[in-house]
């Protein structure tokens, strides 16, 4: 960790003269003498020839930025290659302290993210959290002027945190309402956005985008997205989503947002909105829905032929193991995409139709709407509408795929016996959930205040710390290894019938998957779900929440980066209910002689590897992602119960839910 980033530290940047813009020019020793004197440390900041930033300085300082709009795409793939291509760091903190007050700040933060988690030089720096830095795209708008109040007139030390309230957006009238806990917490759109930071679709660089299994990375991810979106919905009695599959079809629900970017509100998506074809010279977009249906097309096409066929003709298959990594790459679309002339931006490009459906030919001058900013496009419902669509196209793959047969499944000679769930407090084989009151530090995100902590106050899911408890039985002579891998399902559907398992395998989140060894005999294990590999904790997804406080990151909680993609903790169980949601825990223990991968893994940031993988790292884990519910079931099993081999347990368990909440470290 460099000095000047250490506790206790401040700096300022030594600027050259000729670094300033023209509006600053005249008064640059005022300035430094200003921010210099509370600051104890000057970093020299090296005078070097600048290069050429025209592409970059396209895109107007005010304007909203987005990685899925294609012009910004290419001007950020531009500024991504600048910073990539510089020297030494020396060099890049010279073009980058020299571009900052001259670009777009969205776009300038983005590329230089990704610069500094690709760059081999960098890899061990902290991004600052996203949310720090642009705090107004996660907050109500009205929250804004109370917190410059508050930095302005009390001193740091005397501040209170302010209030973000928790139903800002819509009132109970609106059902949807009823899951703003999962789509307006901080911490999975800050996951979502460091998932895509960390898998860019596109880079002049090829490297940074061909990363192991990105393209299965990028349908798993999304998948367990919109499974534990489903279970939200049922905790709280709604119906399973319906994807949004017909593209003429007004959209069902609003949304409105009521947050800024770059200093404007977002647009909001009202009732019954209808795509339009795009019409955008700013954006350079000219895209008929029809573009988008028959890319559709072509790739269910794809699909049932079984194979895609590149830009040269050949066919290339999709029922092998690299299957479902080539199609997440055709769908998404990524420059890994076989066929991006023939099956074209699919995904992408419906995030853009979606997102301009208020102004689809720009004669209002309106910008994107939040379904186009990966920072937070998980806020808006039809989020969830497409993506479970985007998921029915894997699924469909999917279920051409041949079922898994018994030796694929079974783990000869290992017999697990029975799982336990215990929570910190509360009876056995039930989880606990309620409500958490948390501090963010927004100082870094406020132009023009005065020095010093601010925190805005939010509320969020939290569950008691729970552990499983799992025996298992190795009939073999020998010590033999096995992962564990554990899931929860709902038990029951949105009409209270017992699930069938072609419905449920669906529905399965992922909760932990680890390794361990069996001696020969009977072995108990214990595992923590803090140790979850789907999921950081929580000072991680806000790293330095305060730097003042005690509790803040160790050296170790420091490791951001790729260490900053992950689940965040306090979401790892859904909400459930106050009498307890009726849930199916599911145990397994494969062998791991099939799942291993053969990689030194120390230093790496890889506890969180299931939704994240690990950097510069394979993938950890052989079989599929999902694995084994990413295929339909053999003959005969219709129900959980019936999939079973002897190294799987199945416990009911329940999610018991109370409406109290609790503030953090209190
Ligand atoms: Cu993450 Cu559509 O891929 O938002």
């Amino acid at each position: 960790e460099p000095v000047f980033m250490q506790k206790g530290y401040s700096s300022v940047f030594d600027v050259p003269d000729n670094f300033l813009t023209d509006r600053y020019k005249f008064i640059a020793n005022e300035v430094r003498d200003r921010f210099g004197e509370s600051a104890n440390i000057l970093i020299p900041v090296k005078n070097i020839t600048m290069p050429d930033l025209k592409i970059p300085l396209s895109l107007d300082r005010d304007e909203p930025f987005s990685l899925l709009i294609p012009r910004h795409r290419r001007i950020a793939g531009r500024l991504i290659d600048i910073f990539m291509g510089m020297r030494s760091i020396d060099d890049l903190q010279s073009v980058a302290v020299y571009a900052r007050d001259r670009l777009n700040p969205y776009l300038f933060n983005y590329a230089l993210s990704v610069a500094l988690l690709h760059r081999p030089d960098t890899k061990g720096l902290s991004l600052p959290p996203f949310v720090e830095i642009f705090p107004e795209k996660y907050i109500d708008s009205k929250v804004i002027p109370k917190i410059r109040e508050e930095a302005t007139i009390v001193t740091d030390g005397s501040r209170m945190p302010i209030i973000i309230p928790k139903d800002y957006t819509a009132s109970d009238l609106d059902p949807e309402h009823r899951l703003w806990y999962f789509r307006e917490d901080m911490g999975i759109n800050i996951h979502h956005w460091h998932w895509h930071l960390v898998y860019p679709f596109e880079a002049a660089n090829r490297e940074i985008v061909a990363k192991d299994r990105r393209g299965e990375l990028f349908y798993y991810m999304h998948q367990q997205i919109i499974a534990r979106y489903n279970v939200e919905r049922f905790c709280n009695q709604l119906p399973r989503i319906k994807p949004f599959n017909n593209f003429r079809d007004p959209i069902p629900g609003a949304y409105f947002p009521h947050s800024l970017v770059a200093s404007r509100a977002y647009s909001p998506r009202v009732e019954n909105s209808v795509l339009k074809d795009l019409d955008r010279e700013l954006d350079q977009i000219k895209n008929d829905i029809s573009d988008l249906e028959r890319w559709r097309d072509r790739i269910y096409e794809a699909i049932h032929q079984g194979f895609v066929v590149d830009a040269s003709g050949n066919q290339i298959q999709l029922n092998g193991v690299k299957g479902i990594d080539i199609l997440g790459n055709v769908v998404e679309s990524s420059i890994l995409s076989p066929n991006r002339q023939l099956y074209g931006d699919f995904h992408n490009m419906g995030h853009v139709f979606i997102s301009f459906v208020h102004d689809p030919d720009h004669r209002h001058l309106e910008s994107f709407a939040i379904m186009g900013d990966t920072a937070i496009n998980m806020r808006e419902p039809v989020f969830y509408l497409w993506h479970a669509y985007i998921d029915d196209i894997f699924q469909e793959h999917k279920e051409n795929l041949t079922p898994y047969i018994l030796s694929e499944l079974n783990y000869r000679g290992v017999t697990v016996s029975g799982v336990t769930v215990n929570s910190e407090n509360g009876p056995a084989d039930t989880f606990q959930t309620f409500w958490q009151q948390s501090d963010v530090n927004l100082s870094r995100g406020m132009d023009f205040i005065p020095r010093g902590n601010v925190f805005a106050r939010f509320t969020h899911l939290q569950h008691s710390p729970f552990s499983y408890t799992i025996n298992i039985n190795n009939d073999g002579g020998a010590a033999r290894f096995g992962t564990v891998r554990i899931f929860l399902g709902p038990k029951f559907d949105e009409r209270g019938t017992e699930m069938l398992f072609r419905d449920q395998r669906i529905l399965m989140i992922e909760l932990d998957k680890f390794v361990v060894s069996m001696q020969p005999g009977q072995s108990t294990i214990r595992r923590r779900s803090s140790e979850s590999t789907v999921t950081i904790p929580f000072e991680r997804t806000f790293r330095n929440l305060d730097e003042n406080r005690p509790e803040a990151g160790t050296s170790e909680e420091e490791q951001f980066n790729f260490c900053g993609c992950g689940w965040p903790e306090h979401m790892l169980l859904p909400r459930g209910v106050p009498k307890g949601f009726r849930c199916q825990l599911f145990v397994m223990v494969s062998n791991y002689d099939d799942d291993r991968v053969d990689q030194d893994l120390v230093g790496t940031c890889n506890d969180a590897a299931a939704y994240c993988g690990v950097r510069d790292r394979l993938y950890p884990d052989r079989r599929a992602m999902g694995y084994p519910f990413d295929r339909l079931p053999r003959q005969g099993s219709d129900r959980l119960a019936d999939f079973l081999t002897p190294n799987m347990f199945v416990k009911d368990v329940s999610i018991v839910y109370t409406d109290s909440t609790t503030v953090r470290g209190q």
